[in-house]
């Protein structure tokens, strides 16, 4: 455990995590100075911390208070650029990611699970398994709830989601279990190029040697390039061939060999549907069959499985028409596979605030299945380009009006799907809140004999 008391902290943004980094300094004797960039006027739950000895720095990052703390602490929406940071690593002041602080007080075996996309659901689905298992349990991070909430109770396991922002400020973490589900061009926004992006994934593994173990998709060759030189045992899935040692998709079952035996089950079983889904499952079957979770304990609870709101969820029947939110699928590599599960004509509604990545790589899948493309936000003008020529495009001014255009022009027979290939930020405060305002507008759309 390390020793915080009386010493100087800055926690940088006043987010779920920095809210939750202050609540862990203040009850380890740390005097906590909460720096946010955005004003501290009509937020009541920092006007409390203030009452509770908290120095607030709202508004802006003071740069005396960073290079005179003992330790920065930041959550991930914060870079390491931010001129006030720059200045404190310059003097020599520590600065250290949230998972960093929390993994050095927990005691639990850590599951860890990146990749661009299938995150949430591998996480999810593990939670799930050791769940049923009868381990206590963690299941969050990037999810939603900071890994040092875990500091709270105890727990068996930790099972977190882990994004590459997270990454970037460890020095010690370490998994038990690091999966890597796959790797497509994502916030480029923050990145200067793909390189930067890997490379902060890249460091999941930095620390991971002997005993622990990468779980990785041995389909997907920049993701095994990535980790080829950690000192770690890999542990293979694959879709595309049957592997000697490791879990395969092979026909409609995974099969699963290890240590010269083999367990299969049978993918019809599964709630969870896509090729995508299949890659999740079997990424998050690995851990607990190696830690000895029985199959026949595994197996129904991945099987029991529905699946998170905001990911290819379908949202009603109308008309002949069914629409699916998939709000979540915030970069090209997930629309990709959104599309790949649907049959043609679609109408896609996609568009948001500009992530900075290339949207070519979706004019193949577009190509043949999606009919009719609405865009709306920010990045519109940038995917209308991207993307001339190979679909007919239109523009709506609000995810409402997209809503009411597909209805027009989608035929019977076919879908209407909402994956952005976007963040929400230029119109929501989430995908989820996206995502519900999209359901919202679908459900009250009339049937053709009520109009
Ligand atoms: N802020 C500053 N200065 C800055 C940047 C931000 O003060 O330079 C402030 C903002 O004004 C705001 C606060 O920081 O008040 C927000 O902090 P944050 O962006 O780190 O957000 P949190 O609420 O702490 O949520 C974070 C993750 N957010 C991001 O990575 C952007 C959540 O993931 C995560 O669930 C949560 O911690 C708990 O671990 C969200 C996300 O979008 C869902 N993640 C990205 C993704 O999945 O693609 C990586
Ligand atoms: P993340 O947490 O990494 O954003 P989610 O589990 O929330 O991932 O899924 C988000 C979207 O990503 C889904 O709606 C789907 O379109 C896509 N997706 C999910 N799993 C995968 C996968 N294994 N490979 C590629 N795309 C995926």
């Amino acid at each position: 455990m390390a020793a915080y008391d009386g010493q100087q902290v800055v926690v940088v943004g006043a987010g779920r995590t920095g809210l939750a980094l202050t609540a862990f300094f203040l009850r380890r004797g740390a005097r906590v100075i909460l720096s946010d960039s955005r004003s501290a006027a009509d937020r009541p739950q920092l006007a409390a911390l203030a009452a509770q000895g908290v120095t607030l720095d709202c508004g802006g990052h003071s740069q005396e208070l960073f290079v005179t703390a003992d330790l920065i602490a930041i959550s991930p929406g914060v870079e390491l650029t931010l001129p006030a940071i720059a200045a404190a690593r310059q003097q020599g002041v520590p600065v250290l990611g949230e998972i960093e602080i929390a993994c050095r007080e927990l005691t639990a075996p850590l599951v860890a699970i990146t990749g661009t996309n299938g995150k949430s659901t591998t996480t999810c689905l593990l939670g799930e398994v050791f769940r049923s298992w009868g381990k206590r349990t963690f299941v969050g991070g990037n999810l939603g709830t900071p890994l040092i909430e875990a500091m709270d109770e105890q727990w068996d396991w930790l099972l977190a989601e882990i994004s590459s922002f997270q990454l970037e400020a460890i020095e010690t973490f370490r998994p038990r279990y690091g999966l890597l589900l796959n790797l497509s061009p994502d916030h480029l926004d923050r990145y200067p190029d793909m390189a930067a992006y890997l490379a902060a994934k890249q460091r999941l593994f930095v620390n991971m040697a002997d005993g622990d173990v990468a779980v990785l998709n041995g389909d997907d060759a920049q993701v095994l390039a990535l980790v080829e030189a950690a000192p770690c045992r890999k542990v293979l899935f694959s879709s595309s061939r049957l592997l000697d040692e490791g879990m395969s998709l092979v026909g409609d079952e995974l099969v699963w060999r290890w240590a010269g035996r083999e367990v299969r089950f049978a993918a019809g079983q599964l709630q969870l549907c896509g090729s995508h889904n299949l890659e999740n499952v079997m990424a998050a079957l690995i851990p607990p069959l190696l830690e000895g979770c029985p199959a026949q304990i595994a197996w129904p609870a991945v099987c029991g499985f529905g699946g998170l709101d905001h990911r290819m969820v379908r949202v009603r029947e109308l008309d002949g028409v069914v629409w699916y939110n998939d709000s979540k699928g915030t970069n090209v590599g997930s629309v990709v596979k959104s599309l790949a599960g649907l049959a043609a004509p679609v109408t896609l509604i996609a568009g948001g605030r500009d992530k900075g990545g290339d949207y070519g790589p979706l004019a193949e899948a577009v190509a043949g299945k999606v009919a009719h493309l609405i865009l709306i936000g920010e990045a519109a003008e940038r995917m209308a380009q991207a993307l001339a020529g190979k679909v007919a495009s239109h523009r709506a001014a609000t995810l409402e009006e997209a809503v009411r255009l597909a209805r027009q022009l989608t035929p019977t027979g076919g879908s209407v799907l909402l994956s952005p290939a976007c963040s929400s930020f230029d119109m929501f405060s989430s995908y989820a809140e996206r995502g519900e305002a999209f359901v919202q507008a679908v459900n009250q759309l009339p049937a053709k004999g009520e109009v």
